[in-house]
C-alpha cells in the first residue's frame, strides 16, 4: 500500500491501486506524477484573470491585478480616465471637490458651500450663526468669523467694553476735557473754563487776559496750575 507513506502530501488524498496509487489533489494543486504540487493557473492558455489583467501565481492559488492604465470594476479590468486630474475633463465648480470613479467622476461642494457640485454657492453663516453680544458676524467665502464691534475688545472670546478713558491712546478728548467711558464708546466734556465739543476745547472768553477779573475764572486759573501744569 503506497498510500501508507502519504505520497500525495498534505494537499491531496491518496487512493491505493494494485501496484500503484492515485492522488486526488485539492483545488489549486495538481498531481505532478509523484505528489500534489502547486498548479500554476497563470500558465493556462487563457488568462484566468481576464483581459487587461496580470495573473500572479501563488502557492495553491493565484492573484489577479490590472495592467497599468486599467482599474478594477467588479471582477474585470477597465480603462478609466481620471477626469479630476485635468479641469478640462470635468465641470466641477472651483469651490467643489472632484472625485474620480471608474468610468465617471463626481463633484461635491466644499464645506461652507451649497450646491450640486457644478454650481456651489457660499453659505451665509451669519444668517444663522450667533456671535456673542456686542460682536458682528462677518461672512466670508466658505466660512465666517465674529468680530467685536467698535468700542469693544475680545476678552476670552467675549466682547467687553473698551475703557477708552484708560489711556490717551484710545481717546481723542482734548487735554482740557474730561473723558467719560460709556458702553461701546466714550464722551468728552470740556473742563470748566473751556468751551468746545470736548475734542477741541478753547479757553473760555471769561478767562481771556483782559477779562480775568471774573471770580469763577480766577478760581479756575489757579486750579489749572496743578493738574494741567
Ligand atoms: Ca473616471
Ligand atoms: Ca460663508
Ligand atoms: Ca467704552
Amino acid at each position: 500500500d503506497e498510500c501508507s507513506s502519504n505520497p500525495c502530501g498534505s494537499q491531496g488524498s491518496c487512493t491505493n491501486r494494485l501496484g500503484s496509487y492515485e492522488c486526488n489533489c485539492n483545488t489549486g494543486y495538481t498531481f505532478d506524477g509523484t505528489t500534489c504540487s502547486d498548479y500554476n493557473e497563470c500558465s493556462a492558455s487563457s488568462n484566468p484573470c481576464g483581459s487587461n489583467s496580470v495573473c500572479t501565481n501563488s502557492v495553491g492559488s493565484y492573484i489577479c491585478s490590472c495592467q497599468n492604465g486599467y482599474v478594477r470594476s467588479g471582477s474585470s479590468c477597465v480603462q478609466d480616465t481620471d477626469e479630476c486630474s485635468n479641469s478640462a475633463l470635468n465641470n466641477c465648480a472651483s469651490d467643489a471637490v472632484c472625485t474620480n470613479h471608474v468610468g465617471s467622476f463626481s463633484c461635491a461642494c466644499k464645506t461652507g458651500f451649497v450646491g450640486n457640485g457644478v454650481t456651489c454657492t457660499d453659505v451665509n453663516e451669519c444668517e444663522k450663526s450667533s456671535c456673542v453680544t456686542n460682536a458682528e458676524c462677518i461672512n466670508t467665502p466658505g466660512s465666517y468669523h465674529c468680530q467685536c464691534l467698535t468700542g469693544y475688545v475680545d476678552i476670552n472670546s467675549l466682547c467687553a467694553d473698551l475703557n477708552e478713558c484708560g489711556s490717551p491712546d484710545t481717546n481723542t478728548c482734548a487735554d482740557s476735557a474730561e473723558c467719560t467711558n460709556t458702553a461701546g464708546s466714550y464722551t468728552c466734556t470740556c473742563a470748566d473754563g473751556f468751551e468746545g465739543d470736548g475734542f477741541v476745547c478753547d479757553q473760555s472768553k471769561l478767562c481771556m487776559p483782559n477779562n480775568r477779573v471774573h471770580l469763577y475764572c480766577d478760581i479756575f486759573m489757579r486750579s489749572l496750575s496743578k493738574p494741567w501744569g
